[in-house]
């Protein structure tokens, strides 16, 4: 090697050397500046978020489990307290032809390991989640993983909405170019397990326009129509960074509610063939009122009224998740009585609601009693798309609602309503005072009366207890 090569090789791994210090340098310098900008996040988060929750991975265990669901645990109107009358029979009563209100279905349930032994108990403020799958919830930063187990008789899977998956925790098969050893998570087949990893960054958490936390749907999504008919559906909420309790519920609301409005076409589940075979005079399978009388227009997986009742306190900082699933006919218009709501920043008490589509409102009511939340669109209110939300005074305990409230046994033209009833409505714009008008209210819940014009629900509802409410 003449002299001048030497040189040049020692120049070379100098240069190298120098190249490698320079990275090192480098690496150096990004690994404290992320430190400074956790440090600095962290420091940002101030005394109300000082637990602040690093990034954690959420765990749940969720299987699909077969079951008898009743739309109409009751087996009366709730919201009108009396009997079914002729048009909520045909979607609710049970005949040699006619399925009722008790279908086969496949629920997402939640359980306490992998071993899938044990159920999570809903607590009883959860209660009114009916056949919704349990909450997700996460923060922005974390990672959620769900054992999912196919209790069904069909293929299953999970596929969430706005959070991050791969293509192997999408829970959904298409033709997308994989090879078939990445597709497990895509369908679980009967009694098979498999482990779902989403990340939860920026994208997944609020926007610029969304308070504190977001929503989002899971469902099943191997025969997406089916599979969702048959009831396997949930809600996720994804809290912003540093706004999240330790459970992931956003520390700046109160209370929360998932509701689900869906037109559950029992004639598009996995299970439906089945139970018309099973009746004893079985109609034919495209009968039109055989195929009506199983279209569920329900909450939460509840017609008229029959589901637990929502309750929050006055005052409240009450935040309202609202789904929809279904098919052209599941146009719903969601309408609060008693209390408004901020939607989009806007105020309004009644939203608008697509298939497959998710909107976040939040109340603080001032108006304690128990209110109607019902689809404002007229055919789904007279096929049951209706329920309650009860807003207590603090000393108030919840109302229990079966067998029926109280107001099946009066009549509802008494004298004494009526004079009532005159009295509330009175009352002028500025004399309006909301605790005066609760006292009434509490003391006795408001009921026909005076006010009652021709019913617009129903011809039975001439004694509907909610009429004066709504005037
Ligand atoms: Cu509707």
């Amino acid at each position: 090697m003449t002299g001048s090569h030497r040189r040049v090789v020692v120049r070379h791994r100098r240069d190298r050397q120098t190249r490698r210090v320079r990275w090192v340098i480098a690496a150096v310098v990004v690994l404290l500046s992320m430190g400074t900008v956790q440090f600095s996040t962290s420091a940002r988060a101030g005394p109300q978020t000082s637990f602040h929750i690093g990034p954690l991975t959420r765990t749940y265990y969720i299987a699909a489990d077969e079951v008898a669901w009743n739309y109409a645990p009751s087996g009366t109107n709730i919201i009108t307290g009396q009997q079914f009358d002729a048009t909520a029979k045909k979607y609710v009563q049970a005949g040699p032809s006619r399925i009722g209100s008790i279908y086969r279905k496949c629920l997402y349930r939640g359980y306490t390991d992998a071993s899938f032994t044990h159920r999570l108990q809903r607590p009883a403020d959860e209660d009114y989640l009916g056949f919704l799958g349990p909450v997700i919830r996460a923060q922005v930063g974390d990672t959620i993983t769900v054992t999912f187990r196919n209790n069904c008789s069909f293929p299953a899977s999970i596929h969430p909405h706005g959070v991050f998956y791969d293509k192997k925790n999408e829970g959904a098969p298409y033709n997308d170019g994989r090879p078939v050893r990445d597709k497990a998570g895509d369908s679980v087949a009967t009694r098979a397990q498999y482990v779902y990893t989403w990340g939860v960054p920026e994208r997944a958490g609020p926007g610029p326009m969304d308070g504190s936390s977001t929503m989002w749907m899971y469902h099943s999504h191997v025969h997406e129509v089916p599979d969702t008919f048959s009831g396997l559906m949930g809600p996720i909420e994804i809290t912003a960074r540093g706004k999240a309790h330790p459970d992931g519920r956003p520390n700046d609301v109160d209370r929360e509610l998932f509701v689900l409005y869906s037109v559950m076409d029992e004639n598009s589940t996995h299970y439906l063939e089945a139970q018309r075979r099973k009746l004893a005079k079985p109609p034919a399978a495209d009968d039109a009122d055989f195929q009506e009388s199983n279209k569920m227009h329900s909450i939460n997986g509840y017609v008229y009224g029959n589901g637990p009742l929502m309750t929050m306190q006055l005052g409240q900082r009450v935040r309202w998740y609202v789904m929809s699933m279904g098919n052209e006919g599941d146009l719903h218009t969601p309408h609060w009585h008693g209390n408004t709501v901020i939607a989009a920043g806007m105020r309004t008490d009644t939203i608008g609601l697509l298939p497959g589509t998710m909107v976040i409102t939040d109340m603080t009511p001032d108006d304690p009693g128990i209110w109607l939340f019902h689809c404002h669109v007229t055919d789904h209110v007279l096929a049951g798309m209706q329920t309650r939300y009860q807003v207590l005074t603090t000393h108030q305990a919840p109302t229990t609602h079966q067998p029926g409230p109280p107001v099946l046994r009066r009549n509802p033209l008494s004298p004494a309503r009526t004079s009532r009833t005159t009295r509330a409505s009175s009352l002028s714009p500025t004399r309006y005072r909301p605790g005066r008008l609760v006292a009434q209210v509490a003391d006795s819940p408001p009921t026909g009366g005076t006010q009652n014009r021709p019913a617009p629900l129903r011809t039975a509802a001439a004694g509907n207890p909610l009429k004066t409410v709504e005037t």
